[in-house]
């Protein structure tokens, strides 16, 4: 649908899109499932002004990209670039008339960590095309916009998850995302004196090596066998068993268990019983890592250390297969799960992971 023109627009100026953590509700996504992400305070900013040709120039780190808009297609650009240029191509084929324009990208977040760098990216592109030409897209339409531009010019066959997150995210809030309806739900998140700890396992994260894709394309499979619209539709986890492949039937009893996991977590966090989400965490890092498969080393032995080290409990956050597990904890042991996880990498000859404490920050838009 033709965007309207927006009063307020500007010909120049600077906005920013967050990076995710997802509390849980993983490869759920795409299976028209629920997450329950939050934003994290860093993400990607980026200063940009409208041109007066087709051109879109793009800066970051030292390295600028150019390239027609009129001439754009899937494949032509490359690396960082695909996802800028992916949301301009993507906002004109949904009939935005934007045209050329100047964007300088900044970056706080760790990338290759599993916080949603990419998606950060793109969406600091959407708003900041949709501000440069005054146009008046929902949050909502950003993020499907943002997403085609993931799967057609990065190749990642992604769900809803990470844009949506970055686009609709309110501070102070994770954001229950029913991905079927797109219903948006804000739930407070009052964590009192627990914290969330990001552990970047420094393993690195790619989602575009085909692993992601099998496991979105095994589900649409299930769903096909099931005889229903994709694995939402399936809430016992019983009925997996009819299946004759025992992977397919893990793989579907993860989405279906993951599913109840988010509504349970939901009404944990309403009655602020904090620290019951913690088994929830903890469950839900076991079945990515037995049912579905996508955990990795790094992240299992996160997982146990901090565990061990009297966290409430702890997860692989993301697509898997690298990147960083979050850890719910009473800020008290904090420091002990740093320790606890320091001394089982080292212990392993393991680089030292990163670590970032998060707090609930708001969705994108200008700075
Ligand atoms: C990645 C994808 F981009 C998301 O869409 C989602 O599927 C997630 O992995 C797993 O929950 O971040």
């Amino acid at each position: 649908m033709r965007s309207r023109r927006r009063a307020g627009g500007a010909r120049a100026g600077s906005w920013r899109a967050p990076g995710r953590v997802n509390l849980i509700g993983e490869h759920t996504d795409y299976n028209d499932g629920l997450v329950l992400p939050y934003a994290l305070p860093q993400g990607v900013t980026v200063t940009g002004c409208r041109r007066d040709d087709d051109v879109l120039e793009m800066h970051s780190l030292g390295r600028t990209e150019r390239v027609d808009l009129a001439a754009l297609t899937p494949g032509a650009v490359t690396g960082w670039a695909a996802y800028v240029a992916g949301v301009a191509a993507c906002l004109r084929d949904a009939g935005h008339p934007v045209g050329g324009a100047t964007l300088r990208f900044a970056s706080d977040l760790p990338q290759g960590a599993g916080v949603s760098s990419s998606a950060a990216l793109e969406c600091a592109t959407a708003v900041a095309l949709a501000g440069l030409y005054e146009l008046d897209i929902g949050g909502e339409e950003l993020a499907r916009i943002a997403q085609r531009a993931e799967q057609d010019y990065a190749g990642v066959p992604c769900g809803i998850l990470d844009q949506s997150a970055s686009l609709l995210c309110r501070a102070d809030h994770a954001l229950l995302l029913d991905c079927r309806t797109g219903a948006a739900t804000h739930v407070p998140l009052r964590l009192g004196d627990h914290r969330v700890l990001v552990v970047d396992t420094r393993a690195g994260h790619r989602l575009g090596d085909g692993e992601y894709a099998s496991r979105r394309s095994c589900c649409e499979e299930a769903a096909r066998a099931l005889g229903v619209g994709s694995l939402r539709d399936v809430t016992d986890p019983e009925a997996a068993g009819s299946l004759p492949d025992p992977v397919m039937r893990r793989r579907v009893r993860h989405v279906v268990q993951e599913n109840r996991r988010v509504l349970a977590a939901v009404d944990l966090l309403r009655r602020g019983e904090i620290a019951e989400l913690g088994p929830l965490l903890t469950a839900s890092h076991v079945s990515l890592r037995d049912d579905y498969e996508v955990s990795w080393p790094q992240a299992d032995v996160a997982v146990d250390a901090a565990l061990a080290a009297q966290a409430c409990g702890a997860r692989m956050c993301g697509g898997g297969f690298g990147g960083s597990i979050l850890v719910l904890a009473h800020r008290d042991v904090l420091d002990d799960v740093r320790v606890a996880v320091d001394t089982a990498f080292s212990g392993r000859g393991w680089a030292s992971p990163r670590y970032l404490e998060t707090t609930a920050s708001s969705g994108a838009g200008p700075v």
